[in-house]
């Protein structure tokens, strides 16, 4: 959310870097790339990187300053009608496949049978809500028709979406994510090829120099030159500096070298980007453990936050992909990108029930202002807003 924007304040424009010469020599922006497939497994060998050891530290840091306290955030600025009525436009395709099959299902009905129940937990199901997230939702419906609490399908709708907000609050716990007093705040971004990593750093890169930080980015995705060469771009649209090294490098030595320039420059922020498909999965784990390691040695308490992407077009494979993740580098905080070309949204509602991860961002659009801090009442009551009410 964007309240961790906005903890240190003070710096001047003059004392913020300019972008650097590592940005020469970029090739005209390209179109973005097309989605790639995000199974992990179904990638075909590609030649071995280079295995340079990771150099040992030589500068040693100084020890961060305490965190800034949460009641120290600025409260976040009202949202203007016109960006929520983005959002549910944006989500219109899960809309159609959720709320408004539901709003069909009912139109007329007088009581719940049955019949009724069972076409809802479809919907439900084919929503990717998940089947135990379905599951749970029409215990509850059953529950209160039992206990005569719920009378009409109207009603039912209400208890559903009430469920659904609860559902979704649970990882809506209070910003424990804080930027260090002193020293860069560092990101590093992960998840497989495809799923948005690049772009939304990208996006993220914005709002942070928006807010007025200093911002590094760190091409640690070494296994495609058209990787470094696409956050360069993104490294130009935003003026901030890019550091990179030729295709095939190890990634631990530019995030390295990328963390002794945060450190030396006083940057506010240090967002890393990573490869997402390497020649086997294990081999893409090692080497996420490896540059986690290689950071932490740089700023012990860093990285602040471990970000996974996740596609939300792919449905219930998010999780797995969460999950395989988590279990390797200890996820602190979920995008969901691309929202807005999908009807598969219901998977917001799954991911925070089953990971309780908190998400920080959804991706609705490809347009820099695209990525929206993830407000989860918001969510609920753009995906429940009914048909074209304002
Ligand atoms: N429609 C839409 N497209 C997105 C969104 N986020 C990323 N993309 C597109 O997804 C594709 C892959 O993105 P990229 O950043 O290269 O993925 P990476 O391989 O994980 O770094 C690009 O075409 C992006 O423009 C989003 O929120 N909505
Ligand atoms: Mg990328």
């Amino acid at each position: 959310m964007l309240g961790w924007f906005k903890k240190k304040f003070g710096k001047k424009q003059e004392e913020l870097p300019t972008p650097s010469e590592e940005q020469l020599d970029l090739p005209e922006p390209a179109s973005p790339e097309p989605p790639l497939t995000t199974d992990l497994f179904s990638e075909p060998p590609l030649p071995d990187l280079e295995t340079t050891a990771i150099p040992e530290p030589a500068v040693e840091t100084a020890p961060l300053q305490p965190l800034v306290v949460p009641d120290r955030v600025e409260p976040l600025p009202k949202k203007t009608s016109s960006l929520f009525q983005r959002l549910s436009e944006q989500l219109s395709k899960t809309k159609e496949a959720f709320v408004y099959r539901i709003d069909t299902l009912f139109l007329g009905k007088k009581e719940i049978d049955l019949e009724l129940l069972d076409n809802l937990e479809e919907i439900l199901i084919t929503a990717d809500l998940g089947v135990s997230t379905t599951e749970e939702l029409l215990d509850e419906a059953r529950r209160k028709l039992k206990r005569k609490e719920l009378a009409d399908p109207q009603t039912l709708k209400k208890v559903l979406k009430e469920k659904i907000r609860a559902f979704i609050m649970e990882t809506d716990r209070p910003a424990e994510l804080v930027m260090p007093e002193k020293g860069p705040f560092v990101i590093m971004v992960v998840g497989v090829n495809g799923v948005g990593k690049t772009t939304t750093i990208g996006k993220i890169a914005h709002k942070f120099t928006k807010a007025g930080q200093s911002v590094l980015l760190v091409a640690a995705d070494t296994f495609r030159a058209a990787a470094v060469a696409q956050l360069k771009i993104w490294g130009e649209r935003n003026n901030v500096r890019v550091v990179s090294q030729n295709e095939g490098a190890d990634p631990s030595s530019v995030v390295f070298d990328a963390m002794d320039i945060a450190i030396a420059k006083d940057y506010d922020v240090v967002i890393v980007d990573t490869a997402g498909r390497l020649h086997t999965q294990v081999n893409l784990m090692e080497e996420l453990k490896k540059i986690k390691r290689v950071i932490a040695k740089k700023i012990p308490a860093a990285p602040h936050e471990v970000m996974l992407i996740l596609d939300a077009t792919t449905g219930q494979n998010a999780i797995s992909q969460a999950k395989l993740f988590n279990a390797t580098v200890d996820i602190t905080g979920l995008t969901l990108t691309k929202l807005d070309g999908t009807a598969k949204g219901g998977i917001v509602v799954n991911i925070c029930r089953e990971l309780r991860i908190p998400i920080r961002f959804i991706g609705i659009g490809e347009q820099l202002e695209d990525l929206r801090d993830f407000d989860p009442g918001e969510f609920v009551e753009a995906l429940f807003q009914e048909k074209g009410k304002p």
